[in-house]
């Protein structure tokens, strides 16, 4: 990758030919051209497989290609050509190998073989399957259970993520940490005491009868593309947008549909969003209370004149509880406080106010932008309030959106990847297998990292993803994963976890979803659930990428058989070699969920899990939908830091998912040429004595004895407001404290960290 970046205005729609180029740029990059004809057949499709991208939902009425130029690039970089194989490996030290970037780690393509460090050569050496899982087996057994910990990355099917939760439960630990943790947990956190489910009650429908959408802090254009479709057909009905974000996202402002040939051909866009607002990083709590109190006053106004009201009293009075505490509270707070934590004006607000108060039905889509804050539950929990003003939980058109990431990262849960004791049947699962599981809370992300420094955890497997990479505090974090025991790696491409080894490293590929999972009765379907709760099959199309990958569950039952005593009420070589078989078993564990589960595999669209919500059933401890109090204006930090310190946002580029970086191209901010960049507003920029294009260190300002430093970046003069600067995830994860998370749910707070940038 070159050095310097170059930033120009991006002045083409999202989707349109831009995205097209990028496409073919891709397919032919990763020599997987030949995967453009099964993008059209299959991908999203009913009877093909699910994109391993975004979680987004997949229509019952498919386009004629459903899939989007980033869901096109997962799946190039998927099944390309390319192979990592036992050669690559002795030709490369892993210490040489610590100094590639992520996008030429997994540039190299597939990994092919199973493979065991060798601390002595410092090289990953060959070995076979049955070497590997005895090995493990043999070590797991020598362990205290809550010395292990069993982490899953979003991707894992629901046949896999049960298998790989029981393993976890009858070796005796409930430390099964998620990317959740980084991502939605605050939603899980947040959802309940407010409407008595975890998820989020909209489904696809929903966007064909709703009046007005609200979007906080989710980059739609990358991160989520198909959802543009929706959004374009809400905006033909002349359905109001209204967006959140602190940085102008291209993908909110101008879409061409590349499956619309005369659009393609006029490329004349369509405009998405309808009002814009850029809020501080953090301001949306200060937002949400600006817009609660300007629907007060209109509905003031429409009780003085006798006009109907703007809020829905009959819903309030009947389905809800805490409404006079927060309406005295947004009574008393002023504008004043309002417009200095959100950095918007009153004006701005009343604007927004009024779109949603003309509504009938509102739909509140939401991502990162809320979650990853020190008070991203209460953010989350004022929308709610928001929301239940107007009554629009429950009804056709309405209800709340959280846009999830990986693409089982719901499911995983759904089926008992879950630290927390209590979101578990564990009855169940204790009659059904006939043993005793583990009734205390596991560890979460964050409390692995701490239990990790503390020097109390002996092994970690993780089942796909790149820990080590995607958490914060990465110094202390590579130093201290150095000294555990035993690393498992299940992955499909080299990453930087795979290279800071443990005492015992092992890595151990898998097939992708999209490949041709053979056992011994046939070919195998697998399934998934969508943002949207709604259920898929997904069955493989391309060859696999090397004859010695294992499937994931066969790699679970593995482990599970080398580790655990035999138990015959669990039949991990049924299970490998039919995956009907686990269904019936999730069924068992989880009968109002996955009803009739393998009858319904197939149903276009999927099939919805119940979510009480939907109905207007409340299943909070009072029986109600409740009105949450926030603790702050600011769902970051005190004001009271000096005025030189940013509020530092670690965003995606339009060129990666997650920590795979796919190239140095963020073409829909304009910016070109190398990640390593800082955006800032051009005020604070002069202010702070840097210059356009300049050299930056960013520090992280927080005094709590670590020095927190990284230098080499280049300045941007970007459309944000002043106070917050934004840069890349993951190269930016040193600069994070561990400390820094979410109360209640520990998230990660990726979007606010407290930052000096100085001329480097
Ligand atoms: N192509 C692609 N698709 C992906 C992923 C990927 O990396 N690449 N990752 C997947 C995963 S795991 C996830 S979780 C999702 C993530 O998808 P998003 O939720 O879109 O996450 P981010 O890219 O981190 O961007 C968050 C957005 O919030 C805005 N933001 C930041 N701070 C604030 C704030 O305080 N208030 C408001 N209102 N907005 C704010 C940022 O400007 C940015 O537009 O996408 C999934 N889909
Ligand atoms: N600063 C900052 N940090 C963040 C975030 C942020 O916005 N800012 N976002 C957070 C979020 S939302 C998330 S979800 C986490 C992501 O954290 P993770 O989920 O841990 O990371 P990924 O980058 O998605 O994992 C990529 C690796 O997964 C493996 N892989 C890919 N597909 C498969 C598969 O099908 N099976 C298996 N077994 N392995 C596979 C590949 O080897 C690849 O290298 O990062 C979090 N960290
Ligand atoms: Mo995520």
């Amino acid at each position: 990758m070159t050095e310097r970046a170059r930033h120009e205005n991006y002045d083409q729609p999202v989707g349109g030919w831009g995205s097209a180029k990028s496409l073919l740029k891709h397919s032919t990059e990763q020599h997987a051209v030949s995967a453009l004809a099964a993008l059209v057949t299959d991908h999203n499709k009913t009877g093909g497989y699910m994109c391993t991208s975004c979680a987004w939902a997949k229509p019952a009425e498919p386009h004629a290609a459903e899939f989007c130029e980033n869901g096109a690039k997962a799946t190039f970089w998927d099944v390309t050509s390319k192979r990592t194989t036992p050669d690559f490996f002795a030709r490369h030290t892993v210490s040489e190998l610590l100094g590639w970037s992520d996008y030429e780690l997994e540039k190299e393509g597939r990994l092919t073989h199973p493979m065991r460090y060798d601390a002595g050569s410092d090289h990953y050496v060959e070995v076979t399957w049955e070497e590997a899982f005895d090995a493990i087996g043999q070590k797991l057994r020598g362990y205290a259970p809550d010395e292990a910990v069993f982490y899953a990355s979003g991707r894992a099917s629901l046949e896999t993520s049960y298998m790989y939760q029981l393993l976890a439960r009858l070796y005796g630990t409930n430390n099964l940490p998620d990317s959740s943790n980084m991502c939605h947990e605050t939603t899980s956190v947040a959802l309940p005491p407010s409407i008595g489910t975890p998820v989020g009650t909209v489904l696809l429908e929903d966007f064909e009868h709703t009046d007005c959408i609200f979007s906080f802090g989710q980059n739609v254009g990358t991160n989520a593309p198909r959802l543009l479709h929706p959004l374009q057909v809400a905006r033909e009905r002349d359905v109001p947008i209204v967006v959140f974000n602190p940085l102008r996202e291209k993908g909110w402002d101008e879409f061409v549909n590349p499956q619309r040939p005369g659009q393609m051909l006029t490329n004349e866009p369509t405009r998405i969003a309808t009002q814009y607002y850029q809020p501080r990083a953090g301001g949306d709590i200060a937002a949400m209370i600006g817009m609660a109190k300007a629907l007060l006053a209109l509905d003031d106004e429409a009780q003085a004149t006798g006009r109907e009201r703007v809020l829905d009293h009959a819903f309030i009075a009947e389905h809800t509880d805490g409404f006079p505490a927060f309406e005295v509270h947004v009574r008393e707070t002023s504008w004043e406080e309002i417009e200095r934590n959100a950095g918007l004006a009153q004006a701005e607000l009343e604007a927004a106010a009024l779109t949603f108060s003309r509504a009938r039905a509102v739909i509140a889509i939401y991502g990162m932008g809320l979650t990853q804050h020190r008070l991203g539950v209460d953010a989350i929990q004022t929308l709610i309030n928001l929301l239940l003003m107007g009554g629009h939980i429950g009804k056709p058109g309405a209800g709340i959106c959280p846009v999830r990431g990986h693409s089982n990262v719901q499911g995983q849960r759904t089926v008992g990847i879950a630290e927390k004791a209590e979101l578990v049947p564990l009855d169940r699962l204790a009659e059904q297998f006939g043993f005793e599981p583990p009734r205390e809370d596991g560890l979460n992300t964050v409390e692995v990292c701490e239990a990790v420094i503390a020097g109390k955890i002996r092994a970690f497997i993780g089942l796909g993803g790149n820990f080590v990479r995607a958490i914060p505090e990465r110094e202390l974090m590579e130093e201290k994963w150095r000294e555990i025991d035993l690393s498992v790696q299940i992955a499909t491409k080299l990453n930087r976890t795979h290279l800071v080894t443990a005492n015992e490293t092992y890595l151990l590929p898998t097939l992708v979803r999209s490949e041709i999972d053979e056992q011994a009765t046939g070919p195998q379907i697998v399934t998934i659930e969508d943002s949207t709760t709604c259920i898929h099959a997904s069955r493989g199309k391309f060859q696999p990428a090397a004859e010695t990958l294992l499937s994931e569950p066969r790699i679970v039952a593995e482990i599970a058989k080398a580790t655990l005593p035999p138990n015959p009420l669990v039949p991990w070589e049924r299970w490998v070699e039919d995956y009907a078989t686990v269904r019936d078993a999730i069924e068992a564990s989880f009968p109002d969920d996955f009803r009739d589960f393998n009858a319904r595999l197939d149903t276009p669209g999927g099939f919805p899990r119940p979510v009480p919500a939907r109905e207007r059933r409340w299943e909070t401890e009072n029986g109600k939908a409740n009105f949450k109090l926030p603790k702050a204006l600011s769902a970051s930090f005190d004001d009271d830091l000096d005025a030189d310190v940013l509020r530092l946002i670690t965003l995606r580029s339009n060129d990666q998912f997650n920590t795979t970086v796919y190239g140095d191209a963020d073409r829909l901010r304009g910016i070109h040429g190398s990640r390593l960049i800082v955006m800032m507003n051009r005020d604070d920029r002069i202010r702070l004595g840097l210059t356009e294009d300049g050299r930056a260190r960013l520090v992280t300002a927080v005094d709590d004895g670590i020095h927190r430093a990284m230098g080499g970046f280049q300045v941007i003069d970007y459309d944000l407001p002043p106070g917050t600067c934004a840069a890349y995830f993951p190269e930016c994860n040193a600069l994070i404290p561990l400390w820094h998370y979410a109360e209640g749910s520990k998230t990660p707070a990726a979007k606010s960290v407290p930052i000096r940038v100085r001329p480097d």
